[in-house]
């Protein structure tokens, strides 16, 4: 009986023996989760208006903007060794000063490294404070008066030329061409408009040109017929307009209903094939300027991907903010950094080829040499007629066969005012 007890004590012991030690068995190792590769997220914002009568415009900014950051998350491309990953971050200013500043606020709280826009002279100017407080880099691709970039801001730059070429430029071709003897000239309160108009004005001034009384609307101005009717009464040979298509447009098409003979000329904002829409027939002979190259001139490549991403043409800066968003890229991939901070300096120094051509900036951040381009209307279309650059005049069908030629273009002569380039016949 004891023999026994203490084999069933002996046996007990040896199961929980056992026991603890399958407890104390340890699990198979499990195979190791890959590790996730480092990754970065950078964020670049747009800012344009979205809503209002120039929305077209903001669209096509804002698309030339987001096809470079697409193409860039197809690239793969890596900063710091990590994979990159673009967000894109487009917000709607309404071209409304109050409303860009606020959007750039909310820009630089959701911490954008670098911003595109904004797409007018007078949300730009107040909303680049912003930027430059938080220094965050912003490259407007249309914004053109020259207060934009001569507040002393590092942050700030532009891909497109100054008001301070482009009015003279305009009125300089106005004047060489058309010989007006008088001029009225028009502008809708913007920053834009009653800029590029006091600088036509001084250059039609200069060349002994008699210009009207100043004549104003705003940025919603549909109705001119008040305005033309005065006009009218003092028989003028050509009307200068600074403002967009929006407004442009109506006051062509209520200037030709009223019999207002004169030619009329416009700057950038409304030298679009938008003007045929709003204008018909009227828009026919039109004589207009850009900031830039046209952008028939832009690399193909960039027209082509456009074109297949968004099923339509650029209309006027695509070209530009694509670039601004490459040069913003660019910058941080020379800088092996999206930190503000670090790109900075290369962007300042940047020397690239975009779809607008070479790209490099000034110490104010403006572009280097920009092109101006002096457009007519014929046929329902805007055909590029010359380009003027550093005071220089080449007809554009020589800029264009230049451009596709190895060699640099071959500029004429510069003159007081630009030679007049060949036009094609009116049709
Ligand atoms: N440059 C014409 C349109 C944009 C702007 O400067 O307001």
């Amino acid at each position: 009986m004891i023999h026994s007890k203490r084999a069933l004590t002996l046996i007990a012991a040896a199961i929980a023996a056992a026991l603890a030690a399958c407890g104390e068995q340890k699990p198979a190792p499990k195979a190791e989760a890959p590790k996730a590769p480092p990754s970065l997220e950078i964020k670049i914002g747009h800012v344009g208006p979205l809503t209002g009568g120039i929305a077209h415009l903001g669209k096509d900014n804002e698309n030339g903007a987001r096809l470079a950051v697409e193409q860039a998350n197809e690239a793969k491309i890596k900063i710091d060794g990590k994979d990159t990953k673009f967000v894109f971050f487009a917000e709607d200013d309404q071209a409304d000063p109050k409303v860009g500043t606020t959007v750039a606020q909310k820009l630089v709280d959701a911490k954008v490294a670098g911003v595109v826009g904004h797409l007018n002279s007078g949300t730009s100017i107040p909303a680049s404070d912003i930027y430059n407080k938080a220094g965050i880099p912003v490259i407007s691709g249309s914004a053109t008066n020259p207060k934009l970039t001569e507040q002393g801001f590092k942050v700030q730059f532009r891909v497109v030329g100054r008001d301070d070429q482009q009015g003279p430029a305009i009125a300089s071709y106005l004047a060489a061409t058309r010989k007006p003897k008088l001029v009225a000239v028009i502008d809708d309160a913007t920053a834009y408009g009653e800029g590029i108009a006091n600088e036509v004005e001084k250059t039609l001034k200069a060349a002994h040109i008699k210009v009207l009384p100043r004549e104003k609307g705003n940025d919603k101005t549909t109705d001119w017929k008040a305005i033309l009717t005065k006009l009218k009464g003092k028989n003028p040979d050509a009307v200068f307009y600074g403002g967009m298509d929006a407004t442009g447009g109506p006051l062509l098409k209520q200037g030709r209903e009223l019999g207002v003979k004169a030619v009329f000329s416009f700057g950038d904002g409304a030298c679009t094939d938008e003007m045929t829409k709003l204008a018909g027939a009227a828009a026919d002979g039109l004589l207009c300027s850009q900031a830039g190259i046209p952008p028939q001139a832009a690399d193909k490549k960039f027209t082509e991907a456009y074109k297949k991403r968004f099923n339509a043409d650029p209309i006027l800066y695509a070209p530009f903010t694509y670039d601004g968003a490459n040069l913003l890229i660019e910058a941080m991939k020379k800088a092996n950094s999206a930190d503000p901070a670090k790109y900075l300096p290369e962007l300042a120094k940047i020397d690239f080829t975009g779809a607008t051509g070479k790209i490099a900036f000034d110490a104010k951040g403006d572009r280097k040499d920009a092109e101006m381009t002096i457009f007519t209307m014929k046929g329902g279309k805007l055909a590029p007629i010359a380009i003027i650059k550093g005071g220089q005049t080449i007809a554009y069908e020589d800029f264009a066969k230049a451009a596709a030629a190895p060699a640099a273009p071959a500029v004429a002569p510069a003159a007081p005012t630009p030679a007049p380039a060949k036009e094609a016949p009116k049709k």
